[in-house]
């Protein structure tokens, strides 16, 4: 039997180029919000649901949810917090359920419910989501958030550097396999600073966002794998 095939969707726009029902989804927005939601289901919220409009999110929140709301890098005003990951891993957070609207993460998930699982990939899970995707056995494809439709580098390396773990065990087609392995080779060495360089660190930056940076820029920090069950983002 040949070995399931891994492909990397670039950019949302791109995916109905992409066959998503029977596959593993891997979604990645690493500047910030599936590293939030690694990062706030490793340390103890229950739950998290990711909803695309302003409007779902308020309505969660009329019910007790804690809201998150990020548009263009800033918290939405209404909602309890922002896109960062520190805001997400607050202690009074423990046991709740959070409802959480950005402006491209939350998208890249709702429009990949074709598949038959949805993964939170973030280099803060890098290992652990390899290790689960290779254990589930699918056709995986990892899709990249982007920006407003746009290829970003952070989440272009992210996928290059699990492609570059599912080495040997999958194989692939299209060459955004290898333009993302190659990419992350060269930068691996210090990502930040390749980082530094991307549009997106440039937004965050003028905000005065710059912490929240390096922390999403971890390696392996948890092993906690997200997935999307129903409407609900969790750990088992
Ligand atoms: O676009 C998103 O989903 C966010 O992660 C963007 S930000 O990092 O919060 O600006």
């Amino acid at each position: 039997m040949s070995n399931p095939l891994v492909e990397i969707c670039l950019s949302p726009e791109l995916l109905h180029l992409h066959e998503l029902s029977g596959r593993t989804v891997v979604v990645a927005d690493i500047l910030r919000a599936t590293s939030c939601m690694v990062a706030g289901l490793a340390t103890g919220i229950a739950s998290i649901t990711p909803v695309a409009s302003l409007e779902e999110g308020r309505a969660l929140m009329a019910q007790g949810y804690i809201g998150a709301g990020e548009r263009d890098g800033k918290q939405v005003e209404g909602f309890h917090m922002g896109n960062s990951p520190f805001s997400y891993m607050e202690p009074y957070l423990k046991g709740k359920k959070v409802v959480t609207t950005t402006t491209n993460g939350t998208q890249a998930i709702q429009k990949s419910r074709a598949a038959a699982q949805i993964v939170i990939g973030a280099f803060l899970n890098l290992s652990a989501v390899a290790a689960h995707v290779k254990a589930a056995g699918r056709d995986v494809v990892i899709v990249c958030a982007g920006w407003k439709g746009k290829v970003n580098l952070e989440d272009t390396l992210f996928a290059g550097a699990l492609a570059r773990k599912l080495e040997g065990f999958f194989t692939w087609e299209d060459d955004a396999i290898l333009a993302a392995s190659e990419l992350y080779a060269n930068m691996q060495m210090d990502l930040h600073a390749h980082i530094s360089r991307s549009s997106h660190y440039q937004r965050l930056a003028k905000l005065g966002i710059k912490e929240d940076i390096r922390f999403c820029l971890e390696i392996d920090r948890f092993d906690a794998v997200p997935v999307l069950e129903g409407n609900e983002i969790v750990v088992k």
